[in-house]
């Protein structure tokens, strides 16, 4: 049964691919583990590391009555967020990165690596996590990988994706599959003991997108460290997809069912803080309609063999942002978290429930913040972490979906771009093509929240949602969504595209929409548009819902609301055209034709409506 490697520890699954079990030993070799193990993904394997982890500080065990199998982990201070500045493309040639990423060429940064990973995982346990992101055996799904010598990761990658003995049996001979390399990097020496949450002041998060490979060095959080989201199916899938003719986009999906019956797809971009695990779970607020979620973060997209657009889900969890999430904002994601959840630093209740803000509008009594103090609503901190996470598994939210495993994937019958803008862009506006679409997509942008950010109401471009996760020069990204438009379009069938805003400001500060719920508003706009059920109007920007075509039944706006959210000021969208042209100008006329040719319509038009 077992086939003993290196140390006496070591348990290899018989049926191992060779070169999975050659490039264990090779990283085994360089790391200098103390044991390997593999995991299977077995529930009996997560009930011993997660009492492995109760024993050694990393997690805290909630009260069971409260809030069954559920943990606390409390990360290291340093280490609370992804780290975009430590985070690598190394691709042979800089242009291939971009403007938009850190580059730095592949020998130069294995050279750095090297005497970082050499050592590494001294005194700990190495984790061999098989993984497949999409439902095992889909067409669309892809295999990883991640070797880690966290547990902490182990449990959250079983969470978040379809993990262990499932995964490793689709790797075979002829199987693409991505490696993933990871430490904490923190090697133990000899009797010395460890700290509940190790990592590094060294943090590299690299990717090697031609050879297809992840490592990552110095932090045990989120996407630094669950190599298989950020890293894999977003950074190293979108070359993958790019080479082979499909998209993977930061993106939501949605399923949505019409008062008749009527079944539909949505596919929807969202910079960070908009609220797009809000948007996943949805509860419509007009009568009939009814919200199902498929994915919350990530879609992967292709034309399949009838020229529709699929899109899977590659994820199997949530690994949502807790502040902010509650019932009257997300009632779907609190009935989710009800047992099975690891929670990254959120403040601990005194009964070992959870709190954060936005949980409830009063905070309990004695809270311990997420750094261990005792914490009151006077001690001028936040009791919650502002970047606390929840990781539980999709299947148990209470709305997902029926096709959310549908190895062909659902088909997308519109696609969304969504940013957070004061001011200029409409609640809702329809693109006139494929072509105006991906512009709208290349000009997805919002405004800085917070000053630790920038200066505040400047605009943060974020092209597609997907600044930090492209892992090729974004330029070629739009136009690889042009290819696959003419690709769909031969096929006949090309989704929609559609520009919303949720955080339009009046003159008086104050958003003009109220947003969540009511959001279901727009989404019905959007569908009927699909249907080719409702009128628009014609604007320089795009169609607009036309007089009455918005239902806006049962709703109270205020005087000279719904004008203002529509509003399309000729004067500021051409100040903000000029912005975009600096912008299109950093990628040095690689920016595709067509995209260019957008803008320069969209200026002529604006000039136009002035006359
Ligand atoms: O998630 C949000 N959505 C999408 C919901 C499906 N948020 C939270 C964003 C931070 C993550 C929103 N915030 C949304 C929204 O549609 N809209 C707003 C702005 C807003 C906030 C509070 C109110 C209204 C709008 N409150 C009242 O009107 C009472
Ligand atoms: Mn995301």
């Amino acid at each position: 049964m077992s086939t003993p490697l290196l140390t006496r520890d070591t348990v290899t699954p018989d049926d191992a691919d060779l070169r999975v079990v050659q490039w264990v030993e090779q990283i085994a070799e360089l790391t200098q583990p103390d044991a390997i193990e593999w995991v299977d993904g077995s529930t009996a394997e997560t009930d011993r590391l997660t009492r492995l982890m109760v024993e050694t500080g990393t997690l805290t065990r909630l009260n069971p009555e409260h809030r069954p199998y559920s943990f606390l982990a409390r990360s290291d201070p340093s280490d609370v967020a992804r780290v975009e500045s430590r985070t690598f493309i190394c691709s042979e040639r800089e242009e291939d990165a971009g403007p938009t990423n850190n580059w730095v060429a592949p020998d130069e940064m294995r050279a750095t690596l090297q005497p970082l990973f050499d050592g590494a995982m001294r005194g700990r346990t190495m984790y061999v996590i098989p993984f497949s992101m999409g439902p095992i055996g889909s067409p669309l799904a892809k295999l990883g990988v991640q070797i880690t010598d966290s547990p902490y990761v182990v449990v959250s990658m079983g969470i978040m994706t379809r993990m262990g003995t499932v995964a490793l049996r689709q790797i075979t001979e002829d199987t693409e599959w991505v490696p993933a390399v990871h430490t904490v990097g923190a090697p133990l020496l000899a009797g010395e003991t460890d700290v509940p949450w190790p990592c590094s002041d060294t943090k590299y998060i690299s990717h090697f997108p031609e050879t297809r490979e992840i490592w990552s060095h110095g932090s045990a959080y989120g996407g630094n460290a669950l190599l298989a989201k950020k890293s894999f199916a977003l950074r190293i899938a979108s070359v993958i997809a790019r080479d082979e003719g499909w998209l993977a986009e930061h993106m939501l999906l949605l399923k949505m069912t019409s008062p008749r019956g009527r079944v539909f797809h949505l596919a929807a971009a969202f910079p960070s803080a908009c609220g797009k695990t809000n948007l996943a779970m949805l509860k419509p607020t007009i009568p009939g309609w009814k919200v199902e979620t498929i994915g919350d973060d990530i879609a992967w997209l292709r034309p399949g063999p009838d020229g529709r657009l699929r899109a899977i889900n590659p994820e199997a969890g949530f690994f949502g942002v807790a502040p902010g999430t509650g019932v009257s904002t997300n009632a779907t994601a609190i009935e989710t978290l009800w047992g099975n959840t690891i929670f990254t630093n959120v403040a601990l209740r005194e009964d070992g429930d959870v709190w954060w803000e936005g949980l409830t509008d009063k905070a309990p009594d004695r809270l311990t913040d997420w750094q261990g103090n005792p914490w009151s609503p006077d001690s001028g901190t936040t009791a919650a972490h502002p970047n606390s996470r929840f990781t539980v598994a999709a299947r148990q939210c209470p709305i997902i979906s029926d096709d959310w495993e549908d190895p062909q994937g659902v088909v997308i019958d519109a696609i969304i771009f969504g940013g957070r803008r004061a001011t200029n862009a409409p609640l809702v506006v329809e693109a006139r093509d494929w072509e105006h679409g991906v512009f709208m997509g290349a000009t997805v942008s919002s405004e800085q929240t917070a000053a630790a950010e920038g200066t505040v109401g400047e605009l943060r471009r974020d092209p597609f949602a997907m600044l930090p996760f492209c892992g090729y020069n974004m330029a070629d990204h739009w136009s690889h969504w042009l290819d696959i438009g003419q690709e769909l379009r031969r096929g006949g069938r090309v989704p929609r595209i559609f520009q919303v805003n949720w955080f339009r400001k009046g003159e008086d500060g104050k958003f003009l929409w109220p947003g969540f719920g009511e959001n279901s508003r727009v989404l019905e706009w959007i569908l009927e548009r699909v249907d080719g059920r409702v009128p628009a109007a014609d604007s320089p920007i795009g169609w607009l819902p036309a007089e009455d075509g918005l239902n806006l039944d049962g709703l109270e706006l205020k005087d000279g609301a719904l004008q203002q959210l529509f509003d399309v000021n000729a004067d500021s969208w051409l100040a903000e055209t000029d912005d975009t042209q600096k912008f299109f100008d950093q990628f040095d006329g690689r920016v595709p034709a067509a995209v260019q040719k957008q803008l320069d319509v969209l200026r002529g038009r604006l000039t136009a409506s002035k006359q």
